[in-house]
C-alpha cells in the first residue's frame, strides 16, 4: 500500500524487514501488517530490540521469546515489540533475520507449532494517519484530493500507454513492464500468489493515459477512476482474449469528466457509473445498467460542464438502451435518496444529454437527443421518476418471500447485520412484479433486504 523501500507505493511485491525495522526506530506512528498466502494481520509497534533471544543449538531465532539485550556479537537478529490485539495483556515479538532480510511471527501463538504463520519478506509499515482520519470516499492517498487515479480489478489485466507509447501494466502476453515515466502505482495485496491482482495508477500530474486496455479473462472486472470530485466507474463481464479500450474524458481544466469505452467484442449486462458534486453541498451519481454494446463502437458517457448533466454517445448503427437510477443528495435542501427512471434509448449514432431537470427533487429528466451530432439537438423529451418500490415481506418458520413492484435499475440486496449487504441471485420477474424466496438456515436468524 505505501512506500516501503523506493520512495513508492508497493505493496506486493516482496516487502522489506529491514527497511520496515529501520522505519520504526525512528517513529513509532505506524501499523505494522503483516501478510501470508490467504491473509495478512495488523499489529501496533511498542518498541525495537537490537537483537533476539537465539537457542543455543540453533541460528533459528524464536520471535515468542523475550529478547535479550543486544549482543554485539549476534549481530544477525533484531526483534520488533508489539501490542498484538489477538493476545490481550501479552508481550508480543516480531522476530527479523537480518543477514536474510525475513522476518517471522506466529499468529497462533501454539507452543507445538513448528514454523511461524509469518514469515520472509512480506512485513509492512502503514502511516497510522490512514486510520486516524475520516474517510468518507474510496480514497486512499490523504492529499489526492485532485490526482487522478484509476484502479481495474476483478478478470482482467490492464495496460495504460502514453501518448509517447510508454506503458505500464501487463502486455497481450501477460507480462508486466512498468516503464511509464513519472507515473506512480500502489499495488493491493491479495494473498502472496506472486500476481498482482489489483493497483492504484497515479499518471502524472495533469495528465491522463492516451489509451487505457483492458484484457479480459472471460469473467467481470471493475474499472474505476477517480479525480477530485468526480469518479467514474465500469463494470463489465469480459470476452476472454478481447481487449476493451478506455479513453478518458477531461473537461476544459484537464479535469476527469467521463470516459470513452471501445470494446472489441461486443458486452452485455455492461453498468457504467459516473458521480460528482455539484457544488459542496450538492452529489449526485448517474447510474446506467442493463447496456448491451456492440463490439468495435464507441460507448461514453461523461459530465456536461457547470450543468448538472451528463452526455451518453452512442456510435452503433443500433439504438443503446440502459436502465436508469440516479443517486443524488441536495444536504442543504435535505433531500437525497435514488431515483429510477426506467429504460431510457439513445438511438444510432446519436448524442444525448441527460440533465436533473427539477433539482432537489430529481422528479423529472431533460433528455435532448442529437441524432445527427452537429450539436444542436433534435428532440426534447422528459422523463419522470418511477414511483420507489415497496418490498412486501412475508415470514413462515424458515421460509421468507420477498416481493415488490419490479423498476428496472433495481437490485435486491440482503444483509444478516445492516452492515454488510450482498445482492440477491435468483430474483424472479413476471411481467412487472418481481419474488424471492429463500430459508433461514439458522433458527432465529435474522435476514435483512432493502431495494437498491
Ligand atoms: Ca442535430
Amino acid at each position: 500500500m505505501y512506500d516501503q523501500s523506493e520512495g513508492r507505493v508497493i505493496l506486493n511485491k516482496g516487502g522489506n524487514p529491514r527497511e520496515a525495522f529501520n522505519r520504526l526506530v525512528r517513529d513509532k506512528n505506524y501499523v505494522i501488517s503483516m501478510l501470508r498466502s490467504g491473509g495478512g494481520h495488523a499489529v501496533t509497534p511498542v518498541t525495537v530490540h537490537m537483537g533476539s533471544k537465539v537457542s543455543a543449538d540453533s541460528d533459528s531465532m524464536s520471535p515468542d521469546a523475550t529478547p535479550v539485550s543486544w549482543d554485539p556479537a549476534i549481530p544477525r537478529y533484531r526483534t520488533i515489540e508489539i501490542y498484538d490485539n489477538n493476545f490481550p495483556g501479552r508481550r508480543r515479538f516480531i522476530g527479523i533475520d537480518w543477514e536474510l532480510n525475513e522476518f517471522c511471527y506466529d499468529r497462533e501463538d501454539s507452543p507445538t507449532e513448528v514454523r511461524p504463520d509469518y514469515t520472509g519478506k512480506p512485513i509492512y509499515t502503514l502511516p497510522l494517519s490512514i486510520w486516524r482520519n475520516s474517510r468518507t470516499r474510496p480514497r486512499i492517498i490523504e492529499d489526492s484530493l485532485e490526482i487522478l487515479y484509476e484502479i481495474v480489478a476483478g478478470d482482467a489485466n490492464v495496460e495504460h500507454e502514453d501518448a509517447s507509447g510508454n506503458k505500464w501494466g501487463w502486455d497481450a502476453d501477460g507480462r508486466f513492464k512498468e516503464a511509464y515515466p513519472e507515473a506512480k502505482t500502489l499495488f493491493l495485496m491479495d494473498g502472496l500468489e506472486e500476481q498482482t491482482k489489483s493497483a492504484l495508477f497515479f499518471p502524472p500530474p495533469g495528465t491522463v493515459p492516451a489509451v487505457t486496455r483492458i484484457r479480459g479473462g472471460g469473467g467481470e472486472y471493475c474499472f474505476h477512476a477517480d479525480q477530485g470530485s468526480v469518479m467514474v466507474q465500469l463494470h463489465a463481464n469480459s470476452t476472454k482474449g478481447a481487449t476493451d479500450t478506455i479513453n478518458l474524458e477531461t473537461d476544459t481544466k484537464d479535469k476527469l469528466c467521463g470516459f470513452q469505452l471501445t470494446p472489441q467484442a461486443s458486452l452485455t449486462n455492461v453498468r457504467a457509473c459516473i458521480g460528482t458534486e455539484f457544488s459542496t453541498t450538492e452529489t449526485a451519481t448517474f447510474d446506467l445498467s442493463q447496456m448491451d454494446l456492440v463490439g468495435k463502437e464507441v460507448f461514453s458517457v461523461a459530465l456536461v460542464d457547470g450543468v448538472r448533466a451528463i452526455e451518453v454517445r452512442n456510435t452503433a448503427a443500433q439504438a443503446l438502451t440502459y436502465d436508469l437510477k440516479v443517486n443524488a443528495v441536495d444536504y442543504g435542501a435535505g433531500i437525497g435518496g435514488n431515483r429510477y427512471f426506467g429504460q431510457v434509448t439513445v438511438p444510432a449514432g446519436a448524442t444525448q444529454t441527460i440533465a436533473l431537470a427539477d433539482w432537489p427533487q430529481n422528479a423529472n429528466l431533460r433528455a435532448d437527443t442529437d441524432l445527427d451530432n452537429d450539436g444542436t439537438p433534435d428532440s426534447t423529451a422528459f422523463i419522470d421518476a418511477l414511483p420507489s418500490p415497496e418490498l412486501h415481506i412475508t415470514r413462515t418458520g424458515s421460509q421468507v418471500n420477498v416481493s415488490w413492484d419490479h423498476v428496472p435499475g433495481t437490485t435486491l440486496m440482503t444483509s444478516p447485520d445492516l452492515i454488510n449487504w450482498t445482492p440477491v441471485g435468483g430474483v424472479v420477474l413476471k411481467g412487472s412484479q418481481a419474488s424471492y424466496s429463500t430459508t433461514i438456515q439458522k433458527s432465529g436468524g435474522e435476514v435483512y433486504f432493502q431495494l437498491f
